[in-house]
């Protein structure tokens, strides 16, 4: 294969949807049969199939308008990866979030507005409020973008993207699965005052002759905003060079400490999440310096990664602190169901490959007990699959009704595109589940990320060619 083979489609997020999607996976769970898949980018026939599927139901308008925007070129090429694999992937038509007032209501708290205030990104991955209302804004694997008075009644997308951000486009060799660039970012709990950003990305080290693909470390970075620039720009930790490294979400906690979760590698050596020589597939804990914190629990063990607080994850692809316990929690992509919410607790090991719950793509079960002995259990797992991302805990007041629920940015629902949601999690004191609703469905969007403003209404942003950000407010009385 030549390195102009594996450039991705455009519009196509770089191994992010299918990853994430799960539509990649069930070689990487499935010993001996690795490989092979990414190649269905390339097949004519494939493609060819999906264009019958996609515009065979559609009038030629919406058609034409889901080309422009891009979604039919994603469904395309979901939908090849899902034929190859021997899954047959099917989702409603694509839907483009209109610029109105969508109302809704919810068990609790009654008469939401839903309302989009900034569209024309591209697959957002994360969302960070500064102090004074703006927001900056993961467009993942590419660019990083301010939102100006995002809290505002008229917020402003800026033309240009913040500078001084890894960036690939150019990289030669770039695979259809990899996923280079930034991916999640998290102020610095001071940065009022000092301006510093902490970001996750993945960088491209060197190139696996023998695999034909580039070889990548997931790293935290640390960066001084600076207008529309980011300086002094340091690599805190890295992870090793890996083939196929894959998301990742940062967490400052009440302690001070910064909590990065790391996915799980996806073809290759997908046993090392369960290894602790490595942070692929782990939730680690480190000084605001990027150096391990003190009394991380394998850091007298010889060979092991001193900055490892759990492993045997798979994709944990979101973090939220209790507000009430202080307690760590991380969202996981299980395989075809099975995704589930953790508590990280420190020296677990969460079970990802040996053990978990849900199925292969394709329907056949895992040979696996769920939970096996001396693996720690989710405390929530959904079947089927939500795809869960970003995580949030609401602690403002105005839904006085919604505190302390948890947000959960789902992609979609049982493995059907079109299906994503806000998952919202009612607990009881001691963090224990009595009722979750699905918020948001009528959009149709990939939900990626949901956080709290500083205006304490609640924002969540789409993972879609044409992602936008929604503000939820309670509806005027
Ligand atoms: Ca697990």
């Amino acid at each position: 294969m030549t390195g102009k083979a594996f450039t991705p489609r455009s519009g196509l997020p770089k191994g992010g949807m299918a990853r994430n999607d799960k539509t990649m996976t069930v070689q990487a769970i499935t010993p001996g049969c690795a490989g092979g898949l990414p190649f269905a980018y390339g097949s004519r026939h494939l493609v060819d199939l999906c264009v019958k599927r996609w515009s065979g139901g559609m009038e030629s308008a919406v058609f034409r308008r889901a080309v422009r925007a891009g979604f039919a070129v994603t469904l395309l090429a979901s939908s090849g990866l899902a034929l190859a694999a021997g899954g047959d992937e099917v989702g409603l038509q694509p839907v483009i979030v209109e610029d109105k007032e969508y109302r809704f209501d919810s068990a609790e708290q009654h008469g939401i507005s839903a309302r989009v205030i900034a569209r024309g990104l591209s697959h957002i991955y994360s969302l960070a409020f500064l102090p004074e209302g703006d927001a900056l804004v993961v467009e993942r694997g590419s660019r990083l973008r301010l939102l100006r008075r995002a809290t505002s009644e008229r917020p402003e997308l800026a033309t240009d993207a913040i500078g001084g951000v890894p960036e690939y486009s150019r990289q030669e060799h770039v695979h259809p699965d990899d996923v280079l660039g930034i991916q999640d970012i998290a102020l610095d709990p001071g940065f009022s005052s000092n301006r510093l950003i902490y970001f996750t990305y993945n960088k491209p080290i060197g190139f696996n002759v023998k695999a034909g693909r580039l070889t990548v470390s997931s790293v935290l970075a640390r960066a001084r905003l600076d207008g529309m620039r980011l300086i002094e720009m340091k690599d805190l930790m890295l992870g090793e060079p890996v083939i196929g490294a894959g998301g990742s979400r940062i967490q400052f906690g009440r302690d001070g400490l910064v909590y990065v979760s790391v996915g799980a590698l996806s073809t290759g050596d997908i046993m090392s999440a369960q290894r602790v020589d490595n942070i692929y597939g782990k939730v680690l804990r480190l000084n605001a310096d990027g150096t391990p914190a003190a009394g991380n629990p394998f850091a007298r063990h010889k060979g092991a990664r001193p900055e490892i607080l759990t492993y045997g994850h798979r994709d944990p692809l979101g973090l939220a602190i209790d507000p009430r316990s202080g307690v760590l929690l991380a969202s996981e992509h299980g395989p075809q169901g099975g995704d589930e919410l953790n508590q990280i607790l420190p020296g677990r090991n969460y079970g990802w490959p040996v053990s978990t719950y849900g199925t292969e793509y394709g329907g056949s079960p895992l040979p696996q007990t769920p939970v096996k002995a001396g693996t720690q259990g989710p405390m929530m797992v959904w079947l089927p699959a939500i795809a869960p991302s970003g995580i949030s805990f609401y602690s403002g007041d105005k839904f006085a009704h919604w505190k302390n629920n948890l947000f959960i940015a789902s992609a979609r629902r049982g493995q059907i595109n079109g299906t994503g949601a806000l998952i919202r999690v009612v607990f009881n004191e001691n963090l224990q589940e009595m009722r979750q609703e699905v918020l948001l469905d009528g959009l149709h969007q990939r939900f990626k990320d949901v956080r709290q403003g500083p205006d304490g209404l609640l924002y969540a942003a789409t993972d879609e060619d044409d992602a936008v950000i929604i503000r939820l407010s309670p509806l005027a009385e």
